[in-house]
């Protein structure tokens, strides 16, 4: 084999590599985005108590994505911040536009009791760097789906969602919301440096 020829191969290799770092890329990073497991697989909860806690109910399903079960975020205790979150893998996120989706329906919402999300891109070891801001106060009375999107900055390498259910320290606030179909992608990353076919063909004269 001739170093042109290897030079021809390891090119196409690293073409391959590309392709398959945009796929991975391209696709939802939450786990249980659906909670179709029928449980809070990959989901963690802060907040719970004797009157407040994240369940999964079924038959009941968002609109965006086929399914049977969503989570049900219900704080009726006085003065608490129930929250349903999630941070991605290390790795599975990087600068560049986050977009985010996911379907909401409101339980209920009394005495001040009020329902937001956040989205935070973090670094390893580092905290968070950026995000969506604070998304919300959500209270839709029927399954409805929200979507968005932010830039993540430079050295972001995984994301955090968090759906916050926050009542106020007056008798009787309620925060409860069915959450389902959690999104979180990245658009596909484009190779800096693509080889033309000027450059391909000369690898073969
Ligand atoms: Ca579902």
């Amino acid at each position: 084999m001739t170093i042109k020829q290897l030079i021809a191969r390891a090119t196409c290799a690293g073409l391959l590599l590309a392709a398959t770092v945009t796929a991975a890329s391209a696709a939802n990073v939450i786990t249980n985005p659906g909670f179709e497991t029928g449980d809070l697989t990959g989901w963690l909860v802060s907040g719970a108590g004797s009157s407040s806690g994240v369940t999964v109910q079924s038959p009941d399903n968002g609109p965006s994505a086929p399914g049977t079960h969503n989570a049900f975020v219900d704080n009726q205790a006085q003065a608490l911040g129930l929250t349903l979150k999630q941070s991605t893998l290390p790795g599975s996120a990087g600068p560049g536009t986050v977009f985010w989706s996911f379907d909401l329906k409101l339980g209920q919402a009394a005495a001040g009791g009020v329902f937001f999300v956040e989205i935070f891109a973090e670094q390893v070891g580092g905290g968070v760097i950026g995000g969506s801001g604070l998304l919300g106060n959500y209270s839709p009375t029927g399954w409805t789906t929200f979507s968005g999107s932010f830039v993540a900055p430079a050295n972001t390498s995984f994301l955090t969602i968090q759906f916050e259910a926050n009542t106020a320290a007056i008798v009787g606030s309620i925060s409860s919301m069915h959450v389902d179909n959690v999104d979180l992608h990245q658009d596909p990353l484009v190779p800096t440096q693509s080889p033309s076919w000027a450059v391909m063909k000369a690898l073969y004269r």
